[in-house]
């Protein structure tokens, strides 16, 4: 069978207001890109005509620019599931004017297949091939691509003439069926195949190929700044001592890495260090980070659902492909982010909160409790069912006006059940084995900044006794203030607290 060949405003004219668009991506990597930004300026030609123009869009996790920015500056996204970290799309939200479903993303397939989100109208998936049978070999990420495909009513495939086909080599992909009839996932490390190369569609949905020559346009991040170091360093000790004890094994455990500028720099500073042996990763995104430790093969193998690398460093990694497809598997999100396969590797997950409490619980999405950052993305899954789950923040934000160490979360996306290590430039704290009463005092004592440590002391010495003290009344007062007075304790002179 061969496929039409469409124009972007061709395949952007089978949209229709209201419809659920699944778009291929996850973070940048392999977001279908020349669709949506169609989509975004028919919006704009219909508002103009006055005519109501929004779709309800999903992706694999977080997008590229047209997607979270382009289109949403086109008002024509009303919901938006399953993650974002755009600032126009993100201040949408939080006016209230598009509904965001923020969700573990190895969900997001089942939710699909079993109809939680509705129908799927139309998927939109960046590809560097489609085969006459229906064989898609997706570019940098697989994310619930293969799912979309299987699911929508109708498929536009984006052929992407930028992208090397080699990079299906990396692909590893299976659908999983429905409960009750799944079977056990036979990954026993990080790199075991279990798929193909390769997602399927039926050819007889497919309306049309798009082509496009866009690169994925991955910003890079800074170079980690003293604080992230700091946090590094104090995590790096931790496995140290954990391998000496025999806690961790000599050849460490699987890796996962989170997104943000700490989480970059934590990877970075465990690759270099002298002490920690060549490790593998289990995660849901391959960074910049990985792609020169790979290369001085301290990073042995990694599994991901996306590469989410700047130009250079996909450069870099084409062409030297022979070295890097055998060192990298890229699964689809059910599968990266599976909470059995993380239990049986044991896997150590590195993520990063916007704020922790005293007990431990923490927030990784809303600030305040109120407006959202950017989502819980695969945070929640890793944590809960990792050998050991770490996260780490600086002790304050904002000059100070901030501490990330609070009585208690307003919003908890892990708690105090599933997190085990909590780490501030301040120090590190292991809450294995500890009562509440215990993990607050140690908390406070290593990660909280000095400038917040009376005041927090001062909240449980002042709280109701309970097997976890807490003042109902006061226990928001640092949001409070900050949202009344533009500081947690405004009364603290935050020009001192770096002196
Ligand atoms: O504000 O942008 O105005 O400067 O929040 O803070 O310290 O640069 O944090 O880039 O490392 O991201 C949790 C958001 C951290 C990210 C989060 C302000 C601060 C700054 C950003 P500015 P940093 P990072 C799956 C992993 C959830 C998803 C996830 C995230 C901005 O890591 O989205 O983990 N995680 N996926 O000033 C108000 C506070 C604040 C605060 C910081 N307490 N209150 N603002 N900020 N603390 C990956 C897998 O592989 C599974």
């Amino acid at each position: 069978m061969s496929y039409p060949i469409l124009t972007p405003d061709e395949a952007a004219s089978y949209i229709r207001d209201g419809d659920t668009v699944s778009f291929s991506g996850f973070s940048p990597a392999g977001a279908a890109k020349v669709v949506p930004r169609a989509i975004a300026s028919r919006a704009h030609d219909e508002h103009e005509k006055g005519n109501r123009f929004k779709v309800r869009v999903l992706t694999g996790a977080s997008s590229g620019r047209i997607i979270d920015d382009e289109l949403a500056q086109a008002e024509a996204v009303s919901w938006r599931a399953p993650y974002q970290s755009g600032s126009v799309l993100r201040r949408q939200i939080n006016r209230q004017e598009v509904e965001y479903v923020d969700m573990h993303l190895s969900h997001v397939p089942q939710a699909v297949s079993e109809g939680f989100f509705g129908r799927i109208n139309v998927a939109v998936v960046e590809a560097t091939e489609i085969t006459s049978d229906g064989r898609v070999f997706l570019t940098t990420s697989i994310g619930a691509s293969p799912t979309y495909l299987r699911y929508a009513e109708k498929v536009i495939i984006e052929i992407n003439r930028h992208q090397s086909e080699r990079l299906r080599e990396m692909a590893d992909i299976v659908v999983m069926p429905p409960p009750p009839k799944r079977y056990p996932i036979h990954i026993y490390d990080p790199l075991t195949r279990i798929g193909f190369p390769y997602a399927v569609v039926d050819p007889q949905k497919v309306i049309g190929l798009v082509e496009s020559r866009e690169p994925d346009n991955v910003t890079e991040f800074g170079a980690p700044d003293d604080i992230s170091c700091q946090i590094a360093e104090h995590v790096v000790q931790f496995f140290l001592g954990e391998m000496h004890s025999g806690r961790i094994p000599k050849t460490l455990l699987p890796i996962q890495s989170g997104v943000g500028n700490v989480a970059n720099g934590m990877l970075a500073t465990l690759g270099r260090h002298p002490d920690i042996p060549p490790f593998s990763v289990y995660s849901e995104v391959f960074q910049d980070a990985m792609v020169d430790l790979m290369a001085e093969e301290k990073l042995l193998g990694a599994s991901a659902t996306s590469l989410t690398i700047t130009s250079d460093k996909l450069k870099q990694l084409v062409d030297n492909i022979d070295f890097f497809a055998r060192r990298i598997v890229l699964r689809p999100q059910e599968i990266s982010n599976h909470p059995g396969v993380i239990r049986r590797l044991g896997v150590i997950a590195l993520n990063t909160a916007i704020e922790m409490d005293i007990y431990g619980n923490v927030n990784s999405s809303h600030l305040y409790g109120m407006d959202i950052m950017n989502g819980i993305g695969g945070s929640g899954e890793f944590t809960r069912n990792s050998y050991l789950s770490v996260f780490m923040t600086p002790s304050i934000a904002k000059g100070g006006r901030i501490s990330s160490i609070v009585p208690m979360c307003p919003h908890v996306d892990s708690n105090e059940h599933s997190v085990q290590i909590v780490v501030t430039e301040q120090g590190l704290a292991d809450l294995r084995g500890l009562g509440p009463m215990q993990r607050a005092k140690i908390i406070i004592e290593r990660c909280a900044h000095p400038a917040y440590r009376g005041y927090l002391y001062r909240y449980i010495k002042d709280a109701r006794l309970g097997h976890i003290q807490h003042d109902l009344i006061r226990c928001f007062e640092l949001h409070r203030n900050l949202l009344e007075h533009g500081a947690m304790l405004p009364d603290l002179a935050h020009e001192d607290i770096f002196n």
